[in-house]
């Protein structure tokens, strides 16, 4: 693969042909270098910090607060309690999800780590030693920690300031057919059943979460630096939350390392920081360490499922049923499109035709940190995709079939597409047999299965040799939310802006609302001008980030930058591109209708050395040409573009572990992944999201999860304890593709930002539980939780 190089003069640099192509990122140059510029970087004349006082108990009722000493430490200048926000009433605030989440704890505490003051001091040492001086007394309460014990009737209650409240019961919600699927059970030849937990996960990003609140006193605008995947929808929070018009509030997100999730909500220490800057008159700076983003940011997944999978015989599924009880911890406070409680999860019947499911998700509140939903998951569809998945091994090993067979026999057919699945999504395109079938032979499974017997031979003759495990996943999922009539988030529709100007030199600037964490934006939008306008992506200035210079829209999250903003970027160039055609047509004194668009120029169709490029025609529009008078000067586009439905990208994995019998300890040989994301635009960005998201998978099958003792205490508020995967546990990743071209995307892209994390952890739990001959386990599969299993007693978190 040749790559175009970066460092080159960007006007020599050959464009990629069409656009789409390898090409090394555009914003690598300064995060190499050490340049990258994030909100810890950030430093304002007067600048304060502050610093987050939070609890030790998981549950306690607050019985006083005194902030005095901490008040006449020398270098504080503020000491902020809930009393102090609830006389401004903002000690609560709602949630995105229809529910209200404290800000600082006036009543009581509900989770460890839960904030209850905020100290702004002159540096951030000294914010932080005058938290020591602030005097809490708490009255312990017992917690409610396992979400299996929240509704019994002598569960404590989590949320006994809404008056009437009687249990810990937050919503119920079900999807699909509940009488049709019950039929098919009752028919059924054979019904699987299966209990799952996916633990509680963390995103964890390198960077954690910050702001820099300043009130500028000269224009008298709010101007937040700020760790954001959304900056319009935070201005529109901020400014519903504080009262404080839209117009006077800039929110600017600078670099950020890693969101995963984690930078989608708003947190009680930006507000807190936002608060401060207005009482004392100074910017204030607050970052998180990494035991504060651990322990009250975003969690993800802690889904207790019960699985049932009816089937032939011959293990032809005929329907799939799933009862959920989903942890939301002390407040419900999910960011996800509002109409969903329980995200996405009901595209539960993953790539299968089994056209009897029905899902219910109870919700409950337990004395853990808020959130839900954040890390690569698709709004819960890696839940979906780890159940059906899991489910489909668990059939096959009840029935002793292999489980490419199960999954061969029951895998949607290419002619079935556009498919209405049983709870209603309508998958775009796909072709998944034939991803399968190219994973499998990547992974030349026959030979696989032909190793695996004869180790397992001889460990059974000489109780010595890894036993070798071969897990298959062949997942969907459904990423770029909208449409915004059905998709929601805190009441703003999901669409996205992008504006695109073309300057008299003919390089260009396109404004986005969608928001880089990482994916290479800077490059790949540069990418998709380029395509359409036939100039250099090192020509394309790609502007994110800031709410005064980009237009409205929904952020990045839910793989939703590509099928959304990627298609009003697209749109909005096709609209220069008409644009320019009338300005050609004017220079050339001819007909528009005699023109043709051909490699980066119009030309006059039958006379192809008679036109103008891009360049040509932007210099025309900015100068004195005489243009037609319905036609403005100028060179530039816009698009509000509102998807008319979701992509459906999918893809065939193909995990190979090898076991230790005597440790239980897990290495994963061999990883295949055939994914498709439709047309790629950067084929080497997707393959670097691949990566990443495959670690991910790695990482949730086998060491990540967010434990918690009886008494509520967090035991993962360290990397020490949080475990996440390293180049070391991760093998070579061979990579593999197929190309469905969405037919509603205006470049026939599928968002792939997710599509590893969430089809990979089942691929490497089905290997290692393959590998060791057991029907369920699950995750992390430590090497206690392995050795544990194959002794028939797996662990239970
Ligand atoms: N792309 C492409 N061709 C396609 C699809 C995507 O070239 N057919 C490119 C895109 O143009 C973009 C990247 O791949 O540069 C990812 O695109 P997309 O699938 O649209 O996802 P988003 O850009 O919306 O990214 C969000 C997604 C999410 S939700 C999480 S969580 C996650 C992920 O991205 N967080 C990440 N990947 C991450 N990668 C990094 N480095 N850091 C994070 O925080
Ligand atoms: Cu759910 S994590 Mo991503 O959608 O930012």
């Amino acid at each position: 693969m040749t790559l175009v190089d970066p460092r080159r003069d960007p006007a020599a640099a050959a464009p990629v042909p069409n656009g789409f192509g390898p090409m090394l990122r555009k914003e690598d140059g300064r995060f190499v270098r050490g340049r990258g510029r994030f909100v810890d970087d950030i430093d304002l004349p007067g600048m304060l910090h502050g610093a987050v006082l939070r609890s030790p108990y998981a549950h306690a009722r607050i019985v006083s607060i005194d902030t005095g000493g901490a008040l006449a430490h020398p270098k504080v200048r503020a000491v902020i309690t809930g009393a102090d926000l609830e006389r401004r009433g903002m000690a609560w605030l709602p949630t995105l999800s229809h529910d209200v989440a404290a800000v600082l704890a006036t009543d009581k505490v509900r989770y460890q780590g839960q904030e209850i003051a905020f100290v702004v001091a002159e540096d951030r040492y000294s914010a932080r030693d005058a938290l020591a001086l602030i005097d809490v007394e708490y009255e312990p309460l017992a917690p409610v920690v396992d979400a299996r014990r929240a509704l019994d009737p002598d569960a404590p209650l989590v949320r006994d300031e809404v008056p009437g409240r009687a249990d810990n019961h937050v919503f119920d919600w079900e999807a699909g057919d509940a009488a049709a699927t019950d039929a098919a059970f009752a028919a059924a030849e054979h019904v699987s059943t299966c209990d799952l937990l996916y633990p509680r996960v963390h995103p964890a990003p390198l960077e954690t979460c910050g702001i820099v609140a300043a009130l500028d006193p000269v224009t008298d605008r709010l101007v937040v630096h700020c760790t954001t995947q959304a900056p319009h929808a935070h201005r529109t929070l901020y400014a519903t939350l504080t009262g404080i018009p839209e117009h006077r509030i800039r929110i600017v997100a600078p670099d950020i390392g890693g969101g995963f999730g984690n930078k989608v909500a708003l947190y009680p220490g930006y507000l807190c920081a936002v608060y401060a800057a207005t009482i004392t008159g100074a910017p204030v700076k607050w970052t998180e360490d990494r035991s504060e983003n651990l322990m009250s940011t975003s969690f993800a997944r802690d889904y207790h499922m019960h699985g049932e999978i009816a089937a032939t015989k011959d293990g032809r599924i005929t329907g799939l049923r799933v009862r959920v009880l989903a942890d939301h911890g002390a407040f419900n406070g999910t960011s996800q499109p509002s109409k969903f409680p329980a995200g996405f999860f009901h595209i539960f019947t993953g790539s299968y035709a089994i056209q009897a499911a029905h899902c219910r998700v109870t919700g409950v509140y337990t004395n853990k940190a808020p959130g839900g939903v954040a890390y690569a998951c698709s709004f819960r569809i890696t839940e979906a995709s780890y159940l059906v998945e899991r489910m489909v091994d668990v059939l096959a090993f009840d029935l002793g079939l292999d489980p490419a067979q199960v999954r061969r026999k029951n895998l949607l057919r290419p002619e079935q597409f556009p498919y209405r699945c049983a709870t209603g999504w309508v998958y775009d395109s796909g072709d998944y047999p034939r991803a399968l079938e190219q994973a499998l032979e990547m992974a030349e499974y026959a030979e696989l299965r032909a190793e695996q017997a004869q180790r397992r031979a001889e460990y059974e003759r000489t109780g010595e040799g890894a036993l070798l495990g071969i897990g298959l996943s062949t997942f969907t999922e459904a990423v770029g939310a909208g449409p915004k009539k059905q998709m929601d988030i805190g009441g703003l529709g999901m669409a996205d802006a992008a504006e695109l100007s073309v300057h008299p030199d003919g390089t260009a600037e396109l404004r986005l609302s969608c928001m880089s964490q990482g994916q290479g934006h800077e490059t790949t939008f540069a990418q998709i001008i380029a395509h359409e306008l036939g100039i250099s992506p090192y020509a394309v200035n790609v502007v994110q980030g800031d709410t005064d210079r980009t237009p409205f829209g929904l952020g990045t999250y839910g793989s939703r930058s590509t099928p959304v903003s990627g298609a009003a970027a697209a749109t909005a160039a096709r609209r220069v591109r008409e644009r320019a055609k009338l300005v050609a047509a004017a220079m050339l004194e001819i007909s528009p209708a005699d023109l043709e668009w051909e490699a980066g120029r119009w030309q006059v169709r039958g006379d192809p050395a008679a036109g103008a490029s891009l360049a040509e025609i932007a210099r025309a529009a900015h100068g004195s040409l005489e243009l037609p008078d319905d036609l403005e000067g100028q060179l530039s586009g816009r698009c509000v573009y509102n998807p008319p439905n979701l992509t459906f990208p999918f893809g065939a994995y193909v995990c190979v572990v090898e076991v230790d019998p005597g440790t239980g300890q897990v290495r994963v040989r061999r990883f295949v992944a055939v994914d498709d994301c439709g047309v790629r635009i950067n084929p080497t960005v997707v393959e670097g999201q691949i990566h990443g998201g495959l670690a991910d998978g790695i990482g949730m099958a086998l060491m990540e999860v967010l434990a918690f003792d009886t008494d509520g205490n967090h035991l993962g508020a360290s990397f020490m304890d949080y475990l996440l995967p390293t180049a070391l546990e991760c093998p070579s990743w061979e990579l593999g593709q197929t190309v469905t071209p969405s037919p509603h995307h205006p470049l026939g892209a599928k968002g792939i930002g997710e599509s590893a994390t969430v089809g990979a952890p089942a691929a490497v739990v089905n290997a290692v539980l393959d590998a060791i001959g057991v029907r369920h386990a699950d995750m992390p599969l430590t090497p206690a939780q392995v050795w544990s299993a194959m002794r028939g007693r797996p662990l239970r978190t």
